[in-house]
């Protein structure tokens, strides 16, 4: 894997850049939409590809190795083919998942004991095993195994944690090592800076993982509960320590919003659940602002979802009348255009901030941009 910084904005720190992996080039900034299951809910790969433009998506260790397994993984020949996606695919490590998903879980030297959310069966997850399950997968970037702290943690724990994260990062980077990759294509390590709120800590936190020199670098522990300010003041606080000629990915970020905000502090790379999962509930973005299309409003509104050229196709065609319908009457054809429209949304969102940068008025775009994205129509 490669990254060419091709821009960086004048009057903010976003930056323009491209990614090029094994599987496809990636223009930066990005947006990579969640399939935790080797599938993005709701959408075919057709479509991914087609109408939402995806260039790179998302994958869960936790999720696939519990189901189907790697067995079955390995029989398929990976992930890529399992699910007949022929572009870049990213996998996060595992902890976060068993933190947020797991029973029983207990933290050891050795990595983390869990009791999975299906059946209660009990598994270790540890830098090894966590990477050698993203070998079986064969995602062509893979997240290094960490701790992600709940907020608000006390400082004590927020450092005994990250010094372990910066441990279980050197088994990773150990790994990857003696280890190689299963399919023929090559396998990229993210580490991820921890430290919770704390700046020290962060400061820290980058320096450490900076130093082991791998291809991209990941911000975690963010959007976890803190305040926005403190997400903002820790994103520009880790991207001016980071390597600038790496790619930076922000994990879990978050509202349009956000991105823009984020993109702005030097942060390349995001995903998040929020427009897929949205989409199910009936919540759709748009540039004027948010609509809950199960709203009696949206009724007799033969207007287009949204009628933007940079939209989704089917958005353009189908109505905000017949979407609010499809909702009323629960019809599975409602999540799943809502899911097209949201993420064509935050794809489109992203390729305008590079454009913008590499046109060079990000930031004017930016300031005029963020207050409507948040409005409630
Ligand atoms: N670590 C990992 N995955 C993550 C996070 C993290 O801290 C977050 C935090 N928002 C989302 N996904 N491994």
């Amino acid at each position: 894997m490669t990254f060419e910084l091709q821009q960086t904005d004048k009057n903010t720190d976003a930056r323009a850049g491209l990614l090029t992996t094994d599987h496809g080039q990636i223009p930066t900034p990005i947006f990579m939409p969640v399939g935790t299951i080797g599938t993005v809910k709701g959408i075919h790969q057709k479509e991914l590809k087609e109408q939402v433009q995806a260039k790179i998506i998302l994958g869960n260790t936790y999720h696939l190795f519990l189901r189907p397994g790697m067995e079955t993984m390995d029989a398929a020949g990976g992930l890529h083919k399992f699910m007949n996606w022929g572009g870049p695919i990213l996998t996060d490590s595992g902890g976060y998942q068993v933190y947020s998903l797991a029973h029983r879980r207990k933290i050891t030297e050795e990595g983390a004991t869990f009791a999975n959310h299906i059946d209660g069966s009990k598994h270790l997850f540890s830098p090894e095993s966590s990477l050698g399950i993203q070998r079986d997968i064969g995602a062509d970037i893979v997240m290094a195994f960490d701790e992600c702290p709940p907020y608000p943690s006390e400082k004590t724990y927020a450092e005994t944690s990250m010094h372990l994260t910066h441990r279980w990062l050197e088994r990773c980077v150990q790994f990857m090592k003696d280890s190689a990759p299963k399919y023929g294509h090559t396998q990229a390590l993210f580490p991820i800076v921890q430290g919770s709120s704390f700046d020290d800590l962060r400061k820290q936190s980058c320096e450490f993982i900076a130093g082991t020199d791998q291809p991209g670098n990941a911000i975690g522990g963010l959007s976890v509960g803190e305040p926005i300010a403190d997400m903002y003041r820790i994103a520009q606080l880790c991207c001016d320590i980071l390597p600038r000629e790496k790619p930076r990915y922000l994990m879990g970020v978050g509202t349009p919003a956000n991105i823009l905000e984020c993109i702005s502090r030097g942060v390349d790379m995001f995903d998040c659940v929020l427009p897929s999962r949205n989409a199910r509930h009936g919540m759709v973005y748009t540039r004027d602002g948010i609509i809950n299309i199960k709203n009696a409003r949206w009724r007799n509104d033969f207007s287009a979802i949204d009628a933007r050229p940079d939209g989704a196709p089917t958005s353009q065609v189908h109505t905000k009348a017949y979407l609010h319908h499809l909702f009323r009457v629960n019809e599975l054809l409602g999540p799943q255009i809502a899911t097209l429209h949201n993420l064509r949304f935050y794809l489109a969102l992203v390729e305008e901030a590079r454009s913008r940068v590499l046109g060079g008025d990000f930031r004017r775009w930016k300031e005029a941009l963020v207050p409507n994205l948040e409005k409630r129509l």
